[in-house]
């Protein structure tokens, strides 16, 4: 899958590099932001400030054994899980709020704060669903242009953070602690790097990022989760000077969780691939499609709102997990 993937983003990314315009690249239409689902996307130019908030909601349902499918039932023959014990449902919504300021033509900062909602529900009808909420990790990122072409592309580096904000001490009613699926963040520093191309035409334009998180140590709750690799591919169409569609393909992959959480006993992950570090992480790649649309006259001048709607086309999980079904995301974003 890896290899179609990168033959696809290589024949797109050919295509579309031949298209051009003359000018310097500009956020000023439509499609000058990427698709509402990638972060960093694009850089503002000095003294400018952004706001923005998006709402991102992602459902899974029924179970994978790497990338097929499976039931509670083959699942407990296999691997010896309790079949009552594996999750059946999920539903994780994130509110995202972010702001942009550009110290330079060269260097925008950016941060995002995140607030999260879980709910996961139990193949064993007695089991009352798994609910987490609360402040997810904090981002911090410096994104910083290494180079303009005054044929409508850039490239910019982006290099941030990640904040341990988010608390992985949540706990179930009984006091065990929830699975590392449910905690609302990853306890340790991150680093955050990615680079990002962008290119135009008068009526397209496309967009490749291609980063990760590397987790910087151990939490302290004793363990840290996967390193994750993510690279995105996007093009779009300027149907209007205010709306744009847009098509993505997106494919990451995040290593099993290192070490063990402190609290979770040998027979908690005998009994739960939740709590098993070898059953978290994985391969998705997703397909998605989006509208953009930029306000430019009367009192919203300056203001875009955005949706997409993400699919996977393949999906190869770490051992057993629930099986991603679609990610919506809605964002409002305002410049100034
Ligand atoms: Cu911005």
């Amino acid at each position: 899958m890896k290899k179609i993937f990168l033959n696809t983003a290589f024949t797109f990314l050919f295509t579309l590099s031949s298209l051009a315009h003359d000018g310097n690249w500009t956020a000023s239409r439509p499609d000058g932001h990427g698709p509402i689902s990638v972060m960093g996307d694009h850089m503002h130019e000095m003294g400018e400030w952004m706001l923005s908030y998006r709402y991102m909601t992602m459902k899974m349902e029924g179970l994978l054994d790497g990338s097929s499918d499976t039931t509670a039932m083959a699942a407990n023959a296999k691997y010896g899980f309790n079949a009552m014990m594996l999750p059946k449902e999920m539903t994780m919504d994130m509110h995202m709020f972010g702001a942009m300021h550009a110290l330079s033509d060269q260097l925008t900062l950016m941060g995002m704060a995140n607030y999260l909602d879980n709910e996961m529900t139990m193949q064993g009808a007695a089991m009352a669903p798994m609910v987490t909420s609360g402040l997810g990790d904090l981002k911090l990122s410096g994104l910083y242009d290494l180079a303009r072409i005054d044929d409508g592309r850039r490239i910019h580096l982006n290099l941030g953070i990640s904040v341990p904000t988010g608390d992985i001490d949540e706990k179930k009613a009984d006091g065990s602690i929830m699975p590392y699926g449910m905690q609302l963040g990853s306890g340790t520093w991150d680093l955050v790097p990615a680079l990002t191309f962008l290119g135009q035409s008068e009526d397209y334009s496309w967009g490749a990022q291609i980063g990760g998180t590397l987790r910087l140590d151990d939490n302290d709750r004793g363990y840290s989760l996967g390193n994750r690799f993510e690279a995105s591919l996007w093009g779009a169409a300027k149907l209007t000077d205010s709306l744009s569609v847009s098509a993505k393909i997106d494919h990451s992959s995040q290593d099993e969780v290192d070490g063990q959480d402190k609290g979770v006993t040998m027979m908690m992950r005998n009994m739960s691939p939740g709590y098993n570090s070898a059953h978290q992480g994985g391969d998705l790649t997703s397909l998605g499609l989006g509208l953009n649309y930029y306000f430019q006259n009367d009192g919203l001048a300056g203001h875009r709102v955005a949706a997409e709607w993400e699919a996977p086309i393949s999906q190869d999980v770490n051992g057993i997990q629930l099986e991603t079904d679609s990610i919506w995301t809605f964002g409002w974003q305002y410049a100034w």
